[in-house]
């Protein structure tokens, strides 16, 4: 029987095992390349409100609830999450505030896997997404879906620490950091648009780092429900 530890850092030796062991291929960065009003840092510093959850593993699981196609809630436990098949993105993560972290390789769970195990229905418009303490962020379905998205579990190779998102966090890289939960839970199907926790305290609801959607207050009439 594998510890929880093992268990998940078998998949760190998998990936490091899949792509050759030494450090991972950098290209020095150009500020100029990155997106309007972004500077990169160096290192990895966490960026998060309130504490860190403490992981509890026989407490934990990842569920899926809402406008699912058949109506039935699904969950994962930590042991069935982790047998989830994983794929790899590596990409930016750029926070509001300016600073952007670059060229993340990302491993984890695509939300299409998520999607075809857990069907939404039809009529199903918008995701919450929802993390440890009722930290929630919303997204339109179709971003959610994009095959850039994964619910990643490692970060260059080596499973996330507990600052940056243990077990699980959400990455949709054309978006802002706050868009990408981390230690999330569930995921919500919706029929309809919410804001989650910051598009609720003046961050912009759709939250396009290309577009510089930053605060509530650059929307246009339609990107957002009402405040
Ligand atoms: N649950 C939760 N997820 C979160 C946050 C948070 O406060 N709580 N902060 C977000 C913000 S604003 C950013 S920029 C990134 C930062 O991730 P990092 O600390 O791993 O760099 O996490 C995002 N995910
Ligand atoms: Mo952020």
């Amino acid at each position: 029987m594998l510890s929880f530890w093992q268990r998940w850092t078998r998949d760190s030796d998998r990936l490091r095992g899949a792509q050759g062991p030494g450090p991972l291929p950098t290209r020095p960065r150009d500020d100029e390349a990155l997106p309007p009003g972004q500077r990169s840092v160096a290192g990895w510093p966490a960026r998060y409100y309130g504490p860190v959850p403490k992981f509890k593993p026989e407490r934990w699981e990842f569920r899926v609830f809402g406008a699912t196609a058949s109506g039935d809630k699904y969950t994962w436990n930590f042991e069935e999450f982790t047998e989830l098949p994983l794929t790899t993105v590596v990409a930016d993560l750029h926070c509001v505030s300016g600073k952007t972290v670059p060229d993340n390789e990302w491993s984890g769970v695509a939300t299409s896997t998520l999607l075809a195990l857990a069907p939404p229905a039809p009529d199903v418009t918008h995701v919450m997404v929802w993390a440890e303490y009722g930290y929630s962020a919303n997204l339109r379905l179709h971003e959610f879906a994009s095959a850039q998205s994964l619910l990643a579990r490692f970060r260059n190779r080596e499973a996330l620490t507990p600052e940056h998102g243990f077990p699980v966090r959400l990455v949709v890289p054309p978006l802002y950091g706050w868009k990408g939960p981390k230690w999330v839970r569930a995921i919500e199907y919706m029929t309809g648009d919410r804001r989650g926790f910051w598009e609720e305290r003046g961050y912009h609801n759709i939250g396009e780092v290309r577009r510089e959607q930053r605060y509530s207050y650059q929307e246009e009439p339609g990107e957002g429900p009402v405040l």
